[in-house]
């Protein structure tokens, strides 16, 4: 307790991602400096880190795809290259004196709520008590490995996108990929050119807008630099127009849906030249429905001549290469599984256990479901950070982190001044929330036939199906009424 008897919280976070850092930053600005980031790998930058595949790349654009304190003046390009990102990421760490508070290489194995502290438990033997704990685990770091038979019996090189074998050359060899999804998109339009034979196993096929990459000259960069005010005018210019078209358009608004369907069709047409090509390119679903892809390499790369687009299904994987349902073998030494990843695990596989031994488990066995996206009844003083329904269609993760760490501040400002004793949201509250998104899905495009990970088991989308704006105005100040009370 301080001088003017408020609280000073002990947090951890647990993660050194994007979201991490960001709520660190914010919190040693809110004046809480007993902060501990524990990070499980050896270095920061989550996603980024993890995802190094051949033309990895942000397709937001990335004046926009920044922390709004901090624009990036060095953006080669409109949609920056992974590596460019994960730099951006520890330079703001560094600069931010972040970067030296983070405990690399230890990862957060238990977590239990115990007479108003979280004990924390570390992959290093470390134990400690927490008053809050803020998981910035991210959502898309769980590959997803698909069920095929044989799988393990391919003798090739064989690895998922997040875990690219940069060891192996791929020139002149036999490569397959499984998936068309945004990675696959990337990838295949990266590494086409060197391969000697590429075959795509393509199970369903995805709408794809082309949004010109452009090249940032050093006269541009230098127009930017030191001028905060105009790379804070370039993001609100970019976040502008995302929002008025595609997120918009996901979430029902007819125009923008519109517009992204004519740019979505019209790239298929203007771009695959032999129909037959064109006619396995086509999705029967509309356009959205699955995360909308943009990406303006793929449709070259595939009608290239050592490219062939296979839609016949995949019926198992022997030690040769994969055999499709017709009974043909197609013979490889590389197989690339762009097959995604699990997003609903968050922080799992961490134990993390609430109020009266309550287990994530058992809570999550039903749904997974918070309140608000950040709160779980009866895990006090826990935020999820990007949790469930967080995502909004083709925009910014970074601007929803922002908006969500002011809101956890909010909270923790209740708990330090004593309004609430701790920060729980009621189960009452939580299921109000959630009957209101579940309200909102039916105008949405995600649930117009389409399979994608934004569905749970049940078919919702673990979206946020109203406006960005609506989002912000809902996150700016805490409804305490949703909260257990202070006694
Ligand atoms: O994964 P996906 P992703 N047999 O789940 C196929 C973000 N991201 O890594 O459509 C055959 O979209 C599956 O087929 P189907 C972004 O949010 C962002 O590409 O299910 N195929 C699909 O084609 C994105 O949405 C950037 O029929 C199988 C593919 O694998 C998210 O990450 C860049 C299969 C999986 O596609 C995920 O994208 C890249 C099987 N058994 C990614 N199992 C940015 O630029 C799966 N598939 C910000």
């Amino acid at each position: 307790m301080s001088n003017n008897n408020r609280r000073e919280p002990s947090v951890a976070i647990i993660g050194a991602g994007m979201t991490g850092i960001l709520a660190a930053i914010k919190l040693r600005e809110a004046g809480i400096n007993d902060l501990t980031i524990l990070e499980k790998a050896d270095e920061l930058g989550g996603t980024w880190r993890e995802n190094t595949y051949p033309g990895v790349a942000c397709d937001v654009p990335a004046h926009m795809y920044t922390y709004s304190f901090r624009g990036n003046p060095e953006w080669s390009n409109r949609f920056a290259r992974g590596n460019e990102i994960q730099t951006y990421f520890r330079q703001v760490a560094e600069e931010f004196g972040v970067a030296g508070q983070i405990r690399f290489g230890e990862a957060l194995e238990r977590s239990h709520y115990v007479d108003g502290k979280w004990q924390l438990h570390t992959s290093k033997g470390n134990d400690f008590s927490v008053d809050f704990v803020v998981a910035a685990t991210g959502i898309l770091h769980h590959p997803v490995y698909p069920d095929i038979k044989g799988l393990d019996s391919f003798q090739g090189d064989m690895w998922h996108t997040a875990r690219w074998n940069h060891d192996v050359d791929l020139a002149g060899k036999r490569v397959g990929i499984i998936g068309t999804g945004s990675t696959a998109c990337q990838v295949i339009g990266d590494i086409a050119e060197q391969c000697g034979d590429l075959t795509i196993f393509q199970r369903t096929p995805q709408w794809i807008v082309k949004v010109a990459d452009k090249d940032y000259s050093e006269t541009d960069k230098a127009s930017l630099r030191g001028q905060q005010g105009k790379l804070t005018a370039l993001s609100k210019r970019y976040a502008f127009a995302m929002r008025n078209t595609f997120s918009a358009g996901v979430t029902g608004k007819k125009l923008p849906l519109a517009l992204m369907s004519w740019m979505a069709k019209r790239n298929l047409r203007k771009s695959v030249r032999d129909p037959a090509l064109r006619e396995k390119l086509t999705p029967d679903y509309p356009v959205g429905c699955k995360r909308l892809i943009i990406n303006s390499t793929f449709y070259d790369a595939v009608q290239r001549d050592n490219v062939s687009l296979e839609t016949t299904g995949i019926e198992r994987i022997t030690d040769r290469g994969v055999v499709t349902v017709d009974g043909e073998t197609h013979e490889l030494d590389v197989l690339i599984l762009a097959t995604g990843f699990s997003p609903f695990e968050f922080m799992r596989p961490m134990e993390l256990k609430g109020r009266n031994g309550v287990d994530i488990e058992d809570v999550w066995g039903r749904k997974v479901q918070a309140y608000r996206s950040v709160c779980i009844p009866g895990f006090p003083n826990f935020f999820l950070m990007l949790g469930p329904n967080t995502p909004i269609g083709n925009y910014s993760v970074i601007a929803m982190s922002e908006v969500q760490t002011d809101y956890v501040l909010k909270l923790i400002e209740q708990w330090r001044a004593g309004t609430l004793d701790e920060v729980e949201a009621t189960p009452e509250a939580k299921q109000r929330y959630n009957d209101y998104l579940k309200a909102g899905m039916g105008k949405t495009v995600w649930v117009r036939g389409c399979q994608s990970w934004y569905l749970d088991a049940d078919g919702d989308p673990a979206m946020w199906p109203y406006s960005w704006n609506q989002w912000v105005r809902e996150l700016e100040q805490p409804d305490l009424k949703d909260f257990r009370p202070a006694a």
